[in-house]
């Protein structure tokens, strides 16, 4: 199932397209492109993982969503042993986008359950039906909590109720306020450790028709839409990350390259020395504000960030909450962190003037001024390059969150 996150959204040829849209600074363009997909997401595999304890009853549970018995060709294993220790999909013709993950039993393998999760790939699934007999189990509460976490839902099964609904009746019990007790105990449980309320179902997987079982499927049926969206817009950072990486490494070395060539330019006063000994400092400063500037604006341009994006996304999308989404995610497009970089571009100049009143050789104040145009212009351009990579992909999610 290792699989990356733009290749589970988007086509090769529309990845393809990102691609050359982000690299030839098409922002705007490249985000339409993901937001007329973020509208259409009915096609996007969504991965369900079944998790619960061991002897839990989710094989079962699968066979009985594809309306298999244990022993029919193709389904899940099942027994009062523990039977299954490697994740296996089925698929759930119902959805036919829909893959059930039949995950060993979370107290199983003798693994505490951090390693447990690490071990299944917890975080690559999308949606979880946690799946829990008899009692609320410590385990359950945990996984709920992480999965909550990742901003991700779960379902919440207490299953074999027909076991619950026995002892009810030989106890000669109401079964309503039986089933509403059960219901009641999970909930208390939930909130007593923090975690939002989930749909929670009472199912049989013997009685198919009976109990909540109808209305779990309805209510995955109903839900898939959003749950497709939740994930896609979850996976927006590690899409823009895939898409950005290689202009992200291409314009890094052209920042090393224009760093390089602000140093270089530092050697001309030796090479060539000046008539007065005051004006080094404003060479080193001009040349070197001149190159910054240069490469500011060209990473500017690369990445197309441009202030007419904004207003111009917002229109476009019609989406009245977008300029007020990015103004919290902070938008910025200005050199940043500018205060540190000015206060560094004093302390070179400052320095500079007290070696040249104080009689510093020009091959000594040379050196310096090389190595800190160097060290100016690629701290300043590197940071700009980060803040606009970084303010490239809170604008996307932005721009593709659900109102
Ligand atoms: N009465 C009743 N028994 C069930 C139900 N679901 C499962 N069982 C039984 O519970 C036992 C365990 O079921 P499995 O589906 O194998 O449980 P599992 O969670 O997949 O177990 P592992 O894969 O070993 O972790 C089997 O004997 C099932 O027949 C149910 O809804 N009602
Ligand atoms: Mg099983």
């Amino acid at each position: 199932m290792a699989q990356s996150t733009l290749t589970k959204f988007f086509t090769a040829q529309e990845r393809r397209n990102l691609q050359s849209l982000y690299n030839t600074g098409e922002l705007e363009a490249m985000i339409l492109q993901m937001k007329s997909k973020s509208d259409h997401l009915d096609k996007v595999q969504l991965n369900i993982a079944v998790m619960g304890d061991v002897g839990s009853g989710k094989s079962t549970f699968i066979n009985a969503m594809r309306d298999l018995r244990s022993n029919d060709q193709g389904a899940a294993p099942t027994g009062n042993e523990e039977t299954w220790m490697e994740p296996t999909r089925y698929p759930y013709r119902a959805l036919p986008n829909v893959q059930l993950w039949d995950l060993p039993g979370t107290n199983s393998f003798g693994f505490e359950l951090n390693n447990y999760l690490k071990q299944v790939k917890f975080e690559s699934f999308d949606f979880f039906i946690i799946v829990s007999q008899a009692r609320f189990r410590e385990n359950d509460a945990v996984i709920a909590k992480k999965i909550q976490e990742q901003g991700k839902e779960f379902y919440y099964i207490r299953s074999k109720i027909d076991n619950d609904t026995r002892s009810l009746k030989m106890q000669g019990a109401d079964l309503n306020e039986g089933w509403s007790s059960i219901r009641r105990d999970c909930i208390i449980n939930f909130q007593s450790v923090g975690v939002t309320l989930p749909d929670i179902f009472l199912i049989s997987s013997f009685e198919r028709e009976q109990y909540d079982f109808p209305k779990l499927k309805s209510t995955l049926a109903r839900d898939l839409p959003n749950i497709q969206s939740n994930v896609f817009s979850l996976s927006i950072p590690k899409m823009m990350l895939e898409i950005t990486e290689p202009k992200g490494s291409t314009l890094m070395t052209r920042v090393l390259l224009l760093a390089i060539l602000s140093g270089i330019v530092g050697v001309v006063p030796v090479l060539a020395p000046f008539p007065v000994p005051m004006l080094v400092p404003v060479w080193y400063l001009f040349t070197t504000i001149v190159i910054t500037v240069s490469g500011w604006i060209y990473l500017r341009k690369q990445l197309g960030l441009s202030d007419r994006l904004v207003p111009s996304l917002a229109k476009r999308g019609k989406r009245s909450g977008l300029q007020v989404r990015l103004k919290e995610r902070g938008f910025k497009t200005k050199i940043s962190p500018a205060v540190t970089n000015v206060l560094f571009g004093i302390t070179t100049v400052t320095c500079m003037i007290t070696g040249i009143k104080h009689g510093f050789s020009p091959m000594g104040i040379s050196i310096f001024g090389t190595v800190s145009s160097f060290a100016f212009t690629c701290k300043l351009l590197k940071d700009s390059l980060n803040d606009r990579l970084e303010t490239g992909q809170r604008l996307v999610q932005a721009a593709l969150s659900r109102d």
